[in-house]
């Protein structure tokens, strides 16, 4: 037993497990899975060696791993309607990096969604191989808006002419038109990709507009609001509808050419234990439930919402339509940092995040970013929201008060205890 041969480990195991049940965790990027979930990725299969895909590996022995990779395939096809799927993807970096690598050429323009903006670092940040392997150009948000403006957008775009529009988001509060991205890139004869590891759970669940048919390829970790374990999948169409202009020397169409980047491109074996977890997370989100989780889930953002700005705190964009919320806090004369750390302390995690246009830097920004796909797991709804919303606004408040703080965090572990989860 773990308990008995490696106690340092089990302790933290433990101490985590703790951190998680009495806390209230708000990163928008994180949720609690299943313990069906668990047992899959706790399981033997991570044994196994497996490079290549089912039913042509470069190992012996596989019988059982195809049956696993193939349930994941088929079942990630019949959730998001796609053509073509790979599980293997470790994450969501590999699995962009592997996405535009298969389409695009080092050197090769693509636009994306600058990272102080809401974009993420693949997305064409300078500090990223997004940046350094390929020319990104990148778009932003309306100053006025704080949203999308698809006039200015298109403009860039056609001004550019990039090989490959990407869109997506870690800390867009709104809805994206994926079919407006979509007339842009075709406009200039571009791939378009997105992004949804966010909002996956909200595309499944029918509360967010699908990408799947504007988009050439379509990447999305498995671990926010899917639900699943960490990790990714790449899905695509079978054609690649530029195959004349950008690759007529390759015999490979662009599911293989996504499968070829994938392996033997980055990846050696895939880890099977996790992908037997994608495909029970993604029967998982089949179910008729998964629908009312992901409405709730928005629903909560809303409630969450409302509270905050009754609070006086300022949206960036005034709301959310997504399960997101980007406070800034220039209004309340305290950092994200400083934000982050004084809701840490009282058991509510956060995490610091740039606002668009944000004049302080991204070790201690303006801003902190929530969401609710954690407390919505736990079965929260909007009542519990709008106290949340009082929590945080009493911790920063009274971040300097040792007592009042005291008070908080025992206010939030009660409200932790009405709702167990790993039981
Ligand atoms: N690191 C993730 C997030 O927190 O948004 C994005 O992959």
């Amino acid at each position: 037993m773990l308990a008995d041969d490696d106690s340092e480990i089990y302790e933290a195991i433990l101490l985590e497990r703790k951190r998680q049940e009495e806390g209230l965790e708000l990163i928008p990027s994180e949720n609690y899975v299943s313990k069906n979930v668990l047992e899959a990725m706790g399981s033997i299969l991570t044994n196994k060696y497996s490079e290549g895909l089912p039913g042509k590996r470069y190992y012996g022995g596989n019988k059982y791993i195809d049956v696993v990779e193939q349930l994941a395939i088929d079942r990630a096809k019949q959730l998001f309607g796609c053509e073509h799927a790979n599980v293997q993807p470790l994450s969501g970096s590999p699995a962009n990096l592997a996405a535009l690598y298969a389409v695009l050429g080092i050197g090769d323009k693509f636009m994306g969604l600058e990272l102080a903006h809401g974009g993420h670092l693949t997305h064409g940040a300078a500090v990223n191989f997004s940046g350094q392997m390929f020319k990104p150009v990148p778009y932003g948000v309306s100053q006025e808006t704080e949203m999308f403006d698809y006039d200015e957008i298109r403009k860039i775009a056609l001004r550019e002419k990039p090989k490959l529009i990407l869109s997506g988001l870690t800390a867009y509060p709104r809805e994206i038109d994926f079919k407006a991205f979509s007339e842009i890139a075709d406009e200039i004869e571009a791939y378009h990709m997105a992004d949804i590891a966010h909002i996956a759970g909200l595309v499944v669940g029918g509360v967010h507009q699908s990408p799947i048919p504007y988009c050439d390829i379509v990447t999305t970790t498995t671990h926010k609001t899917l639900r699943g374990p960490r990790g990714a999948i790449i899905m695509s169409k079978t054609e690649d509808r530029y195959h004349d202009k950008y690759h007529q020397n390759s015999q490979k169409n662009l599911a293989q050419m996504i499968d070829f980047a994938v392996f033997p491109c980055f990846q050696g074996g895939p880890h099977n234990h996790t992908n037997a977890a994608k495909a029970v997370a993604f029967n998982e989100a089949m179910q008729p439930e998964f629908k009312d989780y992901a409405e709730q889930i928005v629903k909560n953002a809303r409630a969450l919402a409302d509270s905050l700005m009754s609070h006086g705190f300022r949206l960036v964009t005034g709301g959310t339509d997504n399960h997101l919320i980007l406070v800034d806090l220039r209004n309340k004369d305290v950092s994200g940092k400083e934000a982050e750390t004084a809701l840490d302390e009282v058991g509510i995690t956060v995490n610091k995040n740039m606002v668009p246009f944000d004049p302080r830097k991204p070790w201690d920004p303006s801003g902190i970013r929530l969401g609710t796909p954690v407390l919505t797991t736990r079965g929260m709804k909007e009542d519990e929201m709008n106290y949340v919303g009082e929590l945080i606004n009493r911790a920063i408040k009274h971040r300097s008060d040792a007592s009042a703080k005291e008070k908080v965090r025992h206010d939030v572990l009660e409200l932790c205890r009405q709702f167990p989860f790993y039981d």
